[in-house]
């Protein structure tokens, strides 16, 4: 079988050092592994497969031999070395949004267009969706195909780990100043996260929506090849450590019933059916994290329009929404393509 040379960049953050575990984990065919970092890193080591590798300082010459370059080192970083990586000869699979909607970027979820992947020809760059779109398409994409949906409108439950580490310890210590009854200090969001929801995820744009919320609509249509259909999103922060949560209420062309939609799901790849409701069986944010499935239930005709269904999916945003997803294209680029 042939081996790869692996260059993760952002080796030491959180969407990283799952990346990390993800490619043990996955047994992806790796001959050598660089791990990449900030300034900051200098002199740290990470272990991969029972071996502690130094840290990297990622500069313009990091990327000389390397086959394939994960990225989840932020947008900056991203717009800045993918090029270098990519006409040092590596393909990169990139986590952030920064090439998400460049026409000649594919933008993947394998559960969804694989066949995508084949355009990293075009810049040397795959971007992976972020984690609020990914685990929508996984869920909707069976009922796309089968009946094309009109319009979905998604409200989010986005755990914490979403922001990186800081945003984990900032709830950490406020659940426990507050239990306490200690002053609660907040840094990551502008207002305390603990026992409190902030319909607030990234910055907020002209129309009213945030970056988040616009992203969940771009990246819907460009995954699915469907500049028609419609998504209007309201993402809110809630305090969960991993697992983002969504309800998802979808307005259809043909008619489907709820059975019909159990049916596609239950043999759906990437998704777990959880949907019970008279043994109180639905998915949770607890149990999406530290797996890979994305989790549905709660289906239930919308009584309010003659098509439409609605869904409530759950999965671990660090893992299927970032590291998971992005391993995966990885796997489609050395299983067809390298
Ligand atoms: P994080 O915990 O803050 O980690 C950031 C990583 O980037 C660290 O390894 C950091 O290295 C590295 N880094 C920052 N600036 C760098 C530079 N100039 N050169 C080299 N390395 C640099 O953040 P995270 O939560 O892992 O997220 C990282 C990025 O992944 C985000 O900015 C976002 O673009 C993307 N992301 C995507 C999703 C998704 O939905 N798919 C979800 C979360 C995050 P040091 O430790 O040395 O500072
Ligand atoms: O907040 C979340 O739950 C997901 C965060 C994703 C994120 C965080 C910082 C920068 C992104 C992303 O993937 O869209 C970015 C980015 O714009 O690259």
């Amino acid at each position: 079988m042939k081996r790869f040379t692996v260059a993760v960049a952002g080796a030491t953050g959180a969407v990283g050092t799952q990346m990390i575990k993800c490619l043990e984990e996955r047994r992806f065919p790796v001959k050598d592994i660089r791990l990449l970092a900030s300034e900051r890193s200098r002199g740290r080591t990470l272990n991969f497969e029972h071996v502690q590798i130094p840290v990297q300082v990622m500069d313009e010459n990091s990327f000389d031999g390397v086959d394939i370059a994960i990225f989840s080192a932020g947008g900056g970083t991203s717009l800045k070395f993918s090029p270098i990586a990519a006409k040092a000869g590596a393909v990169v699979v990139d986590n952030s949004s920064a090439w998400r909607m460049d026409p000649e970027v594919p933008l993947v979820v394998p559960e969804v267009n694989p066949d995508a992947v084949a355009g990293y020809k075009q810049k040397g760059i795959i971007a992976n969706p972020n984690c609020s779109t990914i685990q929508m398409v996984v869920a909707l994409w069976p009922i796309h195909k089968a009946v094309r949906i009109k319009r979905i409108v998604v409200s989010t439950y986005q755990a914490v780990s979403g922001t990186g580490k800081k945003a984990v310890d900032e709830l950490d210590e406020q659940v426990r100043a507050m239990v306490n009854h200690i002053p609660i200090k907040n840094k990551v969001y502008p207002y305390q996260i603990a026992f409190n929801c902030l319909p607030h995820i990234d910055s907020f744009l002209e129309n009213g929506y945030t970056k988040e919320e616009m992203k969940m609509l771009n990246e819907t249509r460009k995954i699915f090849g469907d500049n028609s259909v419609g998504v209007t999103a309201t993402t809110v922060r809630v305090p969960v450590f991993y697992g983002h949560s969504e309800s998802v209420n979808i307005e259809t062309e043909k008619k489907i019933s709820v059975k019909e939609v159990r049916e596609l799901l239950a043999n759906a790849p990437g998704v777990k059916l959880v949907d019970d409701p008279s043994a109180n069986r639905y998915p949770l944010a607890l149990d999406a994290a530290g797996q890979d499935d994305t989790l549905v239930g709660r289906i239930r005709e919308d009584e309010s329009i003659p098509n439409g269904i609605n869904l409530w999916i759950v999965a671990d945003n660090i893992r299927k929404g970032a590291a998971t997803n992005a391993v995966q294209i990885a796997e489609v680029l050395a299983e067809k393509y390298l």
